[in-house]
Order: structure tokens, then C-alpha cells, then sequence
């Protein structure tokens, strides 16, 4: 890293994601101008030549490469962010990594806990600073959430209940492979919705409640045939369209996740609610500023659910936006992100979750296509700590 405090981005992909992630590198120091690091945006990359120059335009970086491989060789990048299809994750975190970069990866860290255990691996053995954006857990009420958690107000948990639904799969003509459509292709992306959906809500319970310990799950594959984007021929699908499970975490407490792309009408509805013995939180990504929270030691008329508007100065990354009472949306939790993994620049320590941490989520992910096929409880050896 250069000594003037300069964090050097190459970008891989230039896709959804690597819009969210650039959106986040420039409006960082906007928002959290006491960062002593501020990102540089060096390089984006992209195998088509004309819509890597044309995403550089729109975005800032300073060159285009079109092959990450000149990227990771670049000695004028600090830090390499993927934001490729799930395929791509761990040869280039690999390469990378061995090559002395920092790396930022995109969810879920790799198609399988084979390849995932292989990225944590090189990152370990290199030393390197690294970090997975899953990014819900950096939307201010989902951050409070965990502080009411941890400070015990909940008391003893018995459930946590989490949803990620969407609906825009359910058209039989969609193809399965191409840049629009490669979380259909099971070659691309590993797996359907517990890779792609469940994996957030994964994350994000074992952060709240702590380590999986076993999971019993069903998968659905309802379109069966879908054209490839490669081939023009129709083709087995082999990802799971939807996915249902039972877990039990390490503290008791029973789990229940669903999550599909064929539920009409939702877009993308992610939802989680944790029941503990003196109290409940519930929390929507539709109306993402609010937590609620219900007090069983309320003994006044006006007992009942409560609605914690998360938009005051005092609660988690609101006293860099706007003024009180006054929200933020998705794009957020990338500029979140992109603070803390600077802050960890600066202070040391990790940027959670890092690859070690995402390893976990993945073994829950593997468990739960295991489980599925076998149509049997599964151990997931998770060692959350
Ligand atoms: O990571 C997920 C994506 O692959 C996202 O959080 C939502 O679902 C939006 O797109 C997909």
C-alpha cells in the first residue's frame, strides 16, 4: 500500500454488484470524511473490451483491464474486489492472495465448501486483509438488532425464523448461463437460492444467534429444462429453485428458513424474526429503517409491538447521514461496508465477515443441498465464535 493512506481498488466484473461496490468505494469519504484511508478506483476489469470503458466512464476508475489476470499483476493495485459469477471466486482470491493483494469477495465466497475451504486457505497462508460483502448486515436496524441481542434483552432465544423470497425466476423462457442470467446455471453459480438468498439469512442468523449445528432441508427444482445461453440447447437445471430447512443452533434455540424466486409478487422480501423469553425482534428489508420489538416486561396499556424507527444519530451508522427521522436504502450497507473494511485498514483487526467467518455460512449452505438429497438431518461442523 502506498504510504499516503490510499487504498488502490481493482474491481473485478462489472455487473449489478460491481456497481453497488463502486457506488460504495465513492461515497465513502462523502459520508465518513474521518477515515484516515480513501479508496482509489485504479482499475475496473472486464472480458468485454467496450463495456468495461464505458463502466469505467460512468463509475471513475482511472483504466480497464480485460483480463483479471493483468489486475492481479498490477503493482499499482492494493486491493483486488470480485464481483464476478460465483465460478470465477476462487481462482482469482487465489491468485490474488498470492500475489500479496487484499481481497474483497463477493457472497457467497465460492460454489462449494471445497473451493471456499481452498480460498481461505491462500488468504491465511498469504496474511492477507480480506472481506465477503454480506452487506445486510450493515443496514442500521439490522446492526441494532445485534445490540439488543448481545446485551441479553431478549434473555433466552428459542426461535429464529428467517425468509428470502423472489418471484423473477417463474418465466419458463428464461435461459440458464449468459451475464443477466448465470444464478440459473449451477456450472456458474454452485447452487440456486441457498447459495444466492439463503446464505444472506445464514450469515446473518449465525451473527445474531450464533453457530448451526444441524440442518434438515427440502429442495425444489420446479422448471426443469431451461435453454443454455452457450449452447442454445435445452438443458437439465440443476439448480434448487427453492429451499426449506430446519436447523438447531448451537445455544437451543430451533431454526427455520425458506427461501424461493417463485413466490409471485415478492421481489425480493427478506425477512427475519427471533422469539426470546422476554422478548421478539422482527425485521423486513421492505421497510428496512425499522426494527420491531416486542417487550414482555411492558406491564402498560400500551403493551404490544413496537416500531424503532432506525434513523437517529445514536444508532448504528446514522450520525453520518442526513438528520434524524429522515432513511437510507440498500446502496447503504455497501458504503457501510467499504467504512469498516477501511476503518480495520487503520485500527487492525478484521473486517467481518471475513473469508474464515464466510467458510461457516458455507458449511451450512453444503449441509443444506446434502441434507436435501439424502433426505436426512446433516451435521454442518460449523465452529462459530
Ligand atoms: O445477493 C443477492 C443477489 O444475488 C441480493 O442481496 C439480492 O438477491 C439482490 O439480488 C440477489
Amino acid at each position: 500500500m502506498e504510504n499516503n493512506k490510499k487504498l488502490r481498488i481493482g474491481l473485478i466484473g462489472t455487473g449489478f454488484m460491481a456497481r453497488t461496490h463502486s457506488n460504495g468505494y465513492n461515497r465513502v469519504k462523502n459520508f465518513f470524511p474521518e477515515l484516515e484511508f480513501s479508496p482509489v478506483l485504479k482499475a475496473v476489469c472486464s472480458r468485454n473490451g467496450e463495456k468495461v470503458k464505458a463502466f469505467a466512464e460512468q463509475w471513475g476508475y482511472e483504466s480497464t483491464e480485460t483480463d483479471w489476470r493483468a489486475v492481479v499483476a498490477r503493482d499499482d493495485i492494493d486491493a483486488v474486489d470480485i464481483c464476478t459469477p460465483n465460478d470465477m471466486h476462487a481462482e482469482i482470491a487465489i491468485a490474488a492472495a498470492e500475489a500479496g493483494k487484499m481481497v474483497l469477495c463477493e457472497k457467497p465466497l465460492a460454489r462449494t465448501l471445497a473451493e471456499a475451504k481452498q480460498m481461505v486457505d491462500a488468504i491465511e497462508k498469504a496474511g492477507v486483509k480480506n472481506t465477503v460483502w454480506y452487506n445486510y448486515r450493515r443496514v442500521p436496524a439490522v446492526t441494532l438488532a445485534k445490540q439488543i441481542v448481545d446485551s441479553g434483552k431478549l434473555g433466552r432465544i428459542f426461535h429464529y425464523r428467517a425468509n428470502f423470497l423472489q418471484d423473477w425466476t417463474i418465466n419458463a423462457s428464461l435461459p440458464q448461463g449468459g451475464a443477466a442470467t448465470w444464478r440459473l446455471d449451477a456450472d456458474a453459480a454452485g447452487s440456486g437460492v441457498t447459495g444466492d438468498l439463503l446464505a444472506h439469512c445464514i450469515d446473518t442468523a449465525m451473527w445474531l444467534n450464533g453457530g448451526i449445528k444441524d440442518v434438515s432441508a427440502v429442495t425444489e427444482t420446479f422448471i426443469k429444462e431451461r435453454v443454455h445461453q452457450s449452447t442454445g440447447k435445452m438443458q437439465k437445471v440443476s439448480i434448487d429453485d427453492a429451499c426449506a430447512f430446519f436447523c438447531h443452533f448451537d445455544n437451543g434455540s430451533l431454526g427455520l428458513f425458506e427461501s424461493t424466486r417463485y413466490a409471485r409478487g415478492h421481489k425480493a422480501l427478506y425477512t427475519f424474526e427471533i422469539n426470546g423469553e422476554n422478548a421478539s425482534i422482527r425485521w423486513d428489508l421492505h421497510d428496512l429503517n425499522r426494527l420491531e420489538y416486542f417487550d414482555n416486561a411492558d406491564d402498560s396499556i400500551v403493551k404490544g409491538w413496537s416500531s424503532i424507527h432506525v434513523t437517529d444519530g445514536d444508532q448504528p451508522y446514522m450520525d453520518k447521514w442526513w438528520v434524524p427521522g429522515l432513511s437510507i436504502g440498500y446502496e447503504h450497507t455497501f458504503v457501510h461496508q467499504v467504512a469498516d473494511f477501511l476503518k480495520s485498514l487503520e485500527r487492525g483487526g478484521v473486517c467481518s465477515p471475513n473469508f474464515r467467518e464466510a467458510l461457516e455460512t458455507q458449511k451450512v449452505c453444503q449441509a443444506v443441498l446434502e441434507s436435501a438429497s439424502a433426505g436426512s438431518w446433516k451435521n454442518t461442523d460449523v465452529e462459530w465464535r
